[in-house]
């Protein structure tokens, strides 16, 4: 029994059940823990707890393959959820992204549409944090987009930048404007423009700074600035167009080193100057010519700021001219105005301002004008008349607009248009009255009265003069009386504009 239990164990457990050793087979079963065996029943006992043992263990490690396989398909199952995440992540940022984009797409065409047309407007509307802004001098939707610009908000300053604003050193040349810098602004010209028209001021400082340089002296003009017509410009301060302010007029202490004869660098002197040109109609500066160095030891260089402009174009107190200058003057919204292209007169357009000013129909014409003042007059003689030729008026109870002169009798149209005259007179015999427009005929009063009763005799017309036409009455024969009663009356008024 003993040996065929023997025989029936592994090899391995002879050995370990043989062995004494300090060896431990695991934690829980300890060779030291087991007993040496008193007896053959002693000895199977002791198999069969090992023999449990293993079993048990055998059982432990097939719940632990079974669980790692478990743990395997769970990680597998991670790795899975984990990409899955890693998608999803990507979409949800990638959606993000677009959504932001989308919105900040729309914020700007939404802030394109509410752009202010100067730093000034913004000012006028609370903002006060100078910075870089979009402004839109030429009209929302319309013309050029909006333009990146400086708004100094202490001063509510529209600051346009360019490419010239750093020192830069002028290259050595001889001749007259030999040098050249073209100046390229952060704007379109016709955005610059615009802003121009609409500011009450603009201004541009330019800095020279020289060492002795030949340029600035005699009367040869070695530099100039060009200006927006792309004409060269001789003075270098102030609004003085055409006339001749040099540049050393600027300038201190600029010695010309070729005349003195002192070119050495280290001796000579330098200078430097500020000239600010306000002349709006010329600016913006657009090139700048130098000339003159002819030694190495003429240096100069030249900083040109930008193009400042503040306050506001108001409206002048006399009416537009036209939608351009409405437009000009801050007016957006399409509609009908009241422009003047002639004097004492006022016409109704439609000003299209979603149009650009060149464009057929921006300005039209409606046909409907209005006098500035009326044409009214009310002539009065009151005493007879009985001289040949124009009849004169002691004085006229009504005289709006003055194109009546009483003295003389002529009336003088002040506007193009229709007009209406009426002449009342007395008389007692016969009697021949024409009313002339440019001593010409228009209209008679006429009475063949032999019986030397008082009648009262009148005549009406309508006449279309242009300005500066005259009319009167002329008595051809007879006499026309009044009795000392205002009998006479020459009336005559503006109906309507032409
Ligand atoms: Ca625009």
């Amino acid at each position: 029994m003993y040996v065929t239990k023997l025989r029936g164990l592994p090899s391995l457990f002879i050995v370990v059940l043989t062995a004494s050793t300090e060896c431990s087979f695991g934690n829980k079963l300890p060779f030291s823990s087991i007993p040496q065996p008193r007896s053959l029943a002693d000895l199977e006992e002791k198999i069969s707890t090992v023999m449990a043992k293993i079993e048990e263990l055998a059982e432990g490690n097939a719940r632990l393959k079974f669980d790692n396989s478990h743990l395997k398909l769970y990680n597998e199952q991670l790795k899975h959820d984990n990409i899955q995440l890693k998608i999803d992540n990507e979409y949800l940022k990638s959606h993000l992204e677009n959504t932001v984009e989308d919105r900040l797409q729309y914020l700007e065409a939404v802030t394109r549409q509410i752009v202010p047309p100067t730093c000034e407007t913004l000012a006028k509307l609370g903002v006060s944090r100078s910075g870089t802004y979009l402004v839109d001098p030429d009209g929302v939707l319309r013309g050029d987009p909006p333009i990146k610009v400086f708004c100094e908000m202490e001063t509510a300053t529209t600051n346009v930048l360019h490419d010239s604003m750093e020192s830069t050193e002028i290259d050595h040349c001889p001749d007259p404007g030999c040098y050249s810098r073209r100046i390229t602004y952060d704007a379109s010209i016709k955005q610059v423009h615009a802003l121009i028209e609409l500011s009450k001021s603009c201004e541009q400082q330019i800095r020279y700074n020289c060492y002795p340089t030949a340029q600035t002296t005699g009367d040869t003009n070695y530099a100039w600035w060009v200006d927006r017509h792309g004409d060269p410009q001789y003075y270098w301060n102030g609004p003085r167009e055409g006339e001749n302010i040099y540049i050393r007029d600027i300038i201190d202490d600029c010695v010309d080193c070729i005349q003195s004869g002192n070119c050495d660098a280290e001796a000579s002197q330098g200078g430097s100057g500020l000239g600010t040109i306000t002349n709006s109609g010329a600016l913006p500066i657009t090139e700048l010519r130098f000339g003159g160095l002819q030694s190495e030891n003429q240096k100069a260089n030249h900083t040109l700021g930008a193009l400042m402009c503040r306050g506001h174009n108001n409206q002048p107190n006399h009416p537009a001219e036209s939608c351009s200058s409405l437009r000009r003057a801050g007016h957006t919204r399409t509609g009908h105005y009241l422009i003047s292209t002639k004097e004492g007169r006022l016409d109704v357009v439609l000003c299209r301002m979603d149009l650009e000013d060149t464009d057929v129909g921006f300005q039209v014409y409606t046909g409907a004008s209005i006098a500035e003042e009326g044409v009214y007059f009310d002539a009065v003689r009151v005493d007879g008349w009985s001289s040949v030729g124009i009849i004169p008026f002691y004085f006229a109870e009504v005289n709006i607009g003055n194109g009546m002169d009483p003295s003389s009798g002529i009336f003088t149209a002040p506007l193009d248009g229709i007009y209406a005259f009426h002449f009342h007179c007395m008389t007692h015999e016969t009697v021949q009255v024409l009313l002339r427009s440019n001593e010409v005929a228009k209209a008679t009063l006429f009475s063949e009265n032999e019986s030397n009763l008082g009648q009262m005799l009148g005549q009406s017309i309508l006449l279309q003069l242009q300005i500066g036409d005259q009319v009167d009455l002329y008595l051809e024969r007879g006499a026309i009386q009044s009795l000392g009663t205002r009998g006479i009356h020459f009336v005559g008024y503006l109906l309507y504009l032409t």
